[in-house]
């Protein structure tokens, strides 16, 4: 072919064997400070396409250029090898996820050969091994010792297509579309396993100052993705019903509190759906809160007050997110464009409390007037800048406290899915859900059964087990874990 030239596949293949043979790329178990570079793992798709081939030329020249000058380099490859995408291209091939994926790992692993990256494939980590789910399983055991697992109801993305739970990562654009197969992306009601991530939500936030060398854009997406904000939970009494809280950033607006809002499924919205037909009717059948526009229904009750003792109209309504704050807020139209827009609709009242100076009161009647400013119509309180009212309104309101509320949401890991590690858990009607003990782990991965549903729905005899704790009959949990979880901590394997 190259009859005058260079004969790179010659010359390659030469050199890869000649460093094979002299362990040239092995880190030795006993060296001191290595420097470790470390690419992402890829999924094994299939092959190698360029980009995996530009990525990993990175860190290949980075660990070339850190060996050459005199450091002890450890550059390991591996694969995330769980997930949805082989259990589709399974079903399509009519084989099992777990051949699959073994292919797709020896084609890619010969093809990096072939490019003569240096990595320690010694030190190779596959996520979709026993000997590393094994991990997970373990690390799931901890935390729910640890009270940082839990198991509870909850809403979740459901692509119908795939018949699965998604994350909200895996949820694409306005159209909340499914990031596998691009079918819109539904809401169920699942008892489904959670890591409670938000406990950390403050330490999250916090670190992120120290992360010397990153750009800041990408510090300020992660601070914005945890959404920390400062506010006040207070109370509002609603007859019959008794204290509601309520959280809000902006106690300095509470003069202009007209109206007062539920999510469709806070207890009291629950309550009256039983016995009111319009609230019925509301949260069964018009509430979105994806829509652009905010719905809602009024309900008989009102709430008053806690300031100025007035009595305003209570409404069930859909841009009230139940999972945020309390799941109740104090409506003012005024000062929040949501609130503007929702009470324009169900005229309800639209008062200025907060103006860019005393006496230039805003008119808010077409928009809502945003920004800190200084408080007018507000009994003692008129005249006072509204940072100022909010420390004062929060010391003054007997039910108010400061509270801290986070966009963050816990991490929920179950997936009805085969693919992924099993979650260590067997259910027994008298005990409940109980851990798999630590010397029983780990669960494997039963055969795969081609089925619709969750295969390991399909496999009784894997399913069926006796519980650990009391010896009765029980059955295996057959969620398995977000592949996510694997990525989460293989840099550490
Ligand atoms: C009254 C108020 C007046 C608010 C005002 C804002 C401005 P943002 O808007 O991102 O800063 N809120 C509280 N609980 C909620 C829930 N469960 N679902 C949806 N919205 C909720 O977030 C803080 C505000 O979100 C809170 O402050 C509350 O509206 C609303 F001029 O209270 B505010
Ligand atoms: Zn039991």
């Amino acid at each position: 072919m190259h009859d005058d030239g260079y004969d790179h596949t010659a010359v390659e293949r030469r050199w890869q064997e000649a460093w094979d043979d002299a362990s040239v790329y092995r880190t030795p178990d006993d060296v001191s400070d290595p420097t470790y570079v470390l690419g992402m793992y890829p999924y094994p798709s299939g092959q190698l396409h360029m980009g995996h081939v530009r990525n990993y030329t990175i860190t290949d020249a980075y660990a070339r250029y850190r060996r050459m000058r005199g450091d002890d380099v450890l550059h390991p490859m591996g694969w995330d090898a769980f997930g949805l995408p082989a259990e589709n291209a399974a079903k399509e091939r009519d084989t099992n996820p777990r051949d699959w994926t073994f292919d797709c790992i020896d084609t890619m692993r010969g093809q990096m050969e072939s490019m003569g990256f240096g990595y320690d494939w010694e030190r190779e980590v596959t996520t979709c091994k026993p000997r590393y789910y094994k991990w997970n399983q373990w690390l799931f055991r901890r935390f729910v010792e640890e009270d940082l697992a839990e198991r509870r109801d909850a809403e979740v993305n459901w692509c119908p297509s795939c018949e699965t739970v998604l994350a909200d990562e895996q949820v694409e654009g306005e159209a909340e579309l499914c990031w596998r197969c691009d079918t819109p992306v539904e809401q169920r009601e699942l008892e489904q396993w959670f890591l409670k991530i938000t406990d950390y939500a403050d330490e999250l936030v916090d670190d992120i100052d120290e992360l010397d060398g990153w750009p800041d854009s990408v510090r300020q997406m992660q601070r914005n993705w945890i959404g920390r904000q400062y506010g006040t939970r207070l109370e509002f009494d609603i007859e019959d019903h008794g204290s509601v809280e309520a959280f809000t950033t902006r106690v300095d607006t509470i003069f202009g509190a007209t109206f007062f809002a539920l999510a469709p499924d806070h207890p009291i919205s629950q309550q009256l759906v039983q016995e009111d037909e319009a609230v019925h009717e509301f949260v069964h059948h018009e509430a979105d809160p994806d829509g652009d526009e905010p719905n809602g229904v009024e309900t008989d009750l009102t709430a008053t007050n806690p300031v100025t003792g007035e009595e305003i109209p209570v409404f069930v309504a859909d841009f009230v997110l139940s999972d945020v704050g309390t799941g109740a807020l104090m409506g003012v139209p005024g000062h929040d464009d949501r609130d503007h827009a929702f009470a324009s609709k169900m005229g309800v009242d639209i008062d200025p409390v907060i103006a860019p100076s005393e006496d230039e009161v805003p008119d808010v009647s077409e928009e809502a007037y945003t920004e800190d400013g200084v408080l007018v119509n507000s009994g003692e309180y008129s005249g006072l800048d509204s940072e100022t009212a909010r420390e004062r309104l929060t010391e003054d309101i007997e039910s108010a406290e400061e509270a801290t509320q986070y966009r963050l949401r816990d991490w929920g890991i179950s997936r009805q899915r085969y693919w992924g590690t099993p979650i260590p858990v067997v259910h027994c009607e008298d005990c409940g859900p109980v851990l798999v003990p630590e010397d029983e782990l780990p669960v494997e991965l039963p055969e795969f059964i081609n089925t619709t549903g969750n295969p390991l729905d399909a496999a009784e005899e894997w399913k069926q087990t006796t519980c650990p704790d009391c010896g009765a009959e029980a059955t295996r949990e057959t969620d398995t874990m977000d592949t996510f979880v694997d990525s989460s901590w293989y840099f550490l394997r």
